[in-house]
């Protein structure tokens, strides 16, 4: 164990339970899950927390469409969710959903505790509404005519042609996409959180070393100097969300009970564990970490809207929010028409979720630029890397060890000082780790392997092998291939879980965790038979994967 274990909880966005998981999704879970399992592996009390986003307009609209309740939708999507999850070896200590008991009265305490500290007020607002459906119209739901450029058929918040942004009044012949029925305008009272209230605070919150990457904090600087708004938490009905507290027909925004739902899912998985308190990790001077991982798209919500509900309500702040760019596939952003909007299943039903995780891991750092998926690189990345480098100084050096020397490993260390070597390394890879700069640690590690490579090339332990007075050598050699292979394991374990997995049961030992690096297997270890830990993509796997989803 760690000589202090850290108390640390991780949580990745909440996914709409509106559609599939697809590979933008994947991207930052893996981050997230990459992580978290580093973590677990120094010896800290990680927990990693998720859950289904279930509430919102759209969500009720498709449900109509499909004739179920929205309960029902959300629930089984939650469901294909956690399938996901679990094809991509993200180890999430519970998926849980907004639409749950826990966040109810989450919400509802959250919410009476700012209106009684007086950071809620009231207002009327004129919006547009759809007099055939009998509801108000997110500016999604409508389109029309640009105001600027005329440009047809277009959102009700902004122009895709010219990047206009107005408000969907604003369009010229505007529409409901729902009934098609022109937009009327009806006035409503709406409930806003004094967003303002807490500008000093975020201020410095937001400049408070350690919460935010840099670039997020510029950006942020930016919104200040735009000047904080109030923020309109409430929706009319028909809704699919919570009733607001005395309401009948209000209910809260679900941008204000997401991220509550993170509360809400480490809730629930602590009241399944009674060793876990929820208190410990909410409390307002609570000692544990609290990580968020988030795309660069839902920064306002979670560096401003998120830390003033927690504080005003009482609760703690968030240790860090990471943020990370969008997935790009081949250069584009995902997208249906160029077949290059991939669904989490179709790509775990054709290829290695592990290699996915891999891959990316060579594509992540600690900045917000998009990430990438070639699949030319992929391929070369996984064959190269994973394939040629990694599993084969296992499988090269297991053959020996079982052919001749009975699946037992030398008495002791033939290399000692390279043992210490990638000892010594685990300490500048572990950094990395930890600062999410995994690609950098990639790096280090593969040159890890390229130099217990040239060991075992320099040595020639097959030649060696050949000769009866040189067996005790050729044994020293192929040792050292297995506890040289174990060190790279470890440090490669939290990225490609699954492969450690089979590796520990080829080696024969307990679940690794990071201090394994610096302590060989004992003299005389017995290892079990060597099966293949990768193998290379056929080429019409990856092919595969570029149609399906886009027709
Ligand atoms: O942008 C999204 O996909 C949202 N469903 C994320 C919610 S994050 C948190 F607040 F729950
Ligand atoms: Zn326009």
């Amino acid at each position: 164990m760690a000589s202090t274990v850290r108390k640390m909880l991780v949580t990745y966005a909440l996914p709409y339970a509106n559609g599939p998981l697809h590979l933008g999704h994947m991207t930052g879970l893996i981050q997230a899950d990459i992580w978290a399992r580093f973590q677990k592996m120094q010896g800290h009390d990680c927990l990693f927390v998720c859950g289904a986003d279930s509430h919102g307009t759209p969500i009720m609209i498709q449900a109509e469409k499909s004739g179920v309740t929205p309960e029902a939708l959300t629930e089984t999507i939650r469901t294909g969710h956690k399938e996901d999850l679990a094809g991509f070896q993200i180890g999430v200590d519970n998926y849980h959903t907004t639409h749950s008991p826990e966040n109810k009265a989450l919400c509802e305490s959250i919410f009476l505790a700012h209106q009684k500290a007086g950071n809620i007020l009231q207002k009327s607002i004129h919006q547009a509404y759809d007099p055939e459906k009998n509801m108000f119209l997110p500016d999604r739901l409508i389109r029309g005519i640009c105001p600027r450029c005329s440009a047809e058929d277009q959102y009700g918040d902004g122009c895709e042609v010219c990047g206009a942004i107005y408000s969907p009044l604003d369009l010229k012949n505007p529409r409901s996409t729902l009934s098609g029925a022109t937009p009327t305008q009806k006035e409503s009272v709406h409930y806003f959180f004094k967003l303002t209230a807490f500008a000093e605070f975020l201020k410095k919150w937001t400049h408070e070393k350690g919460h935010l990457q840099a670039e997020v904090t510029h950006k942020l600087d930016e919104w200040f100097e735009a000047g904080l708004k109030e923020w309109d938490i409430s929706r009319d009905a028909p809704y699919f969300g919570f009733l607001i507290p005395r309401e009948t027909q209000k209910y809260f925004y679900c941008w204000l009970d997401a991220p509550i739902g993170y509360m809400a899912s480490c809730k629930n998985f602590c009241d399944q564990h009674p060793e876990y308190s929820f208190d410990f990790y909410w409390k307002k001077d609570s000692t544990a970490e609290l990580y968020h991982f988030i795309g660069k798209d839902i920064i306002y919500f979670h560096a401003l809207f998120w830390p003033a509900v927690l504080a005003g309500a009482g609760y703690r702040t968030p240790t860090t929010i990471f943020t990370h760019g969008f997935l790009t596939i081949n250069g584009q952003k995902m997208s249906k028409s160029r077949g290059t909007f991939i669904l989490a299943k179709t790509f775990r039903e054709h290829i290695r979720p592990e290699y996915l995780r891999y891959y990316l891991a060579t594509r992540l750092a600690s900045r917000i630029e998009d990430i990438d998926i070639n699949f030319g690189d992929f391929e070369q990345r996984i064959h190269s890397d994973l394939v040629g480098k990694f599993v084969n100084i296992a499988s090269r050096s297991a053959k020996f060890i079982h052919a001749n020397f009975g699946g037992k490993l030398a008495d002791s260390l033939s290399e000692p000082e390279l043992f210490k070597s990638l000892a010594t390394a685990g300490q500048p890879v572990s950094q990395k780790m930890d600062a999410l700069e995994f690609s950098d640690a990639i790096r280090d590690i593969m040159a890890l392997a390229d130099q217990v490579n040239q060991y075992i090339d320099s040595q020639k332990p097959w030649v060696v092998i050949r000769d009866p007075e040189r067996q005790q050598e050729a044994h020293g050699i192929c040792s050292m291939g297995i506890q040289l292979f174990r060190q790279l394991m470890v440090y490669l374990k939290p990225i490609l879980p699954d492969i450690a997995k089979n590796a520990e049961i080829f080696l024969n030992c307990e679940p690794l965790c990071w201090a394994d690096s610096q302590k060989p297997l004992p003299g005389g270890h017995s290892i079990s038979e060597f099966k293949p830990l990768a193998e290379r993509i056929p080429k019409e796997q990856i092919s595969m994967l570029k149609v399906k989803d886009g027709e």
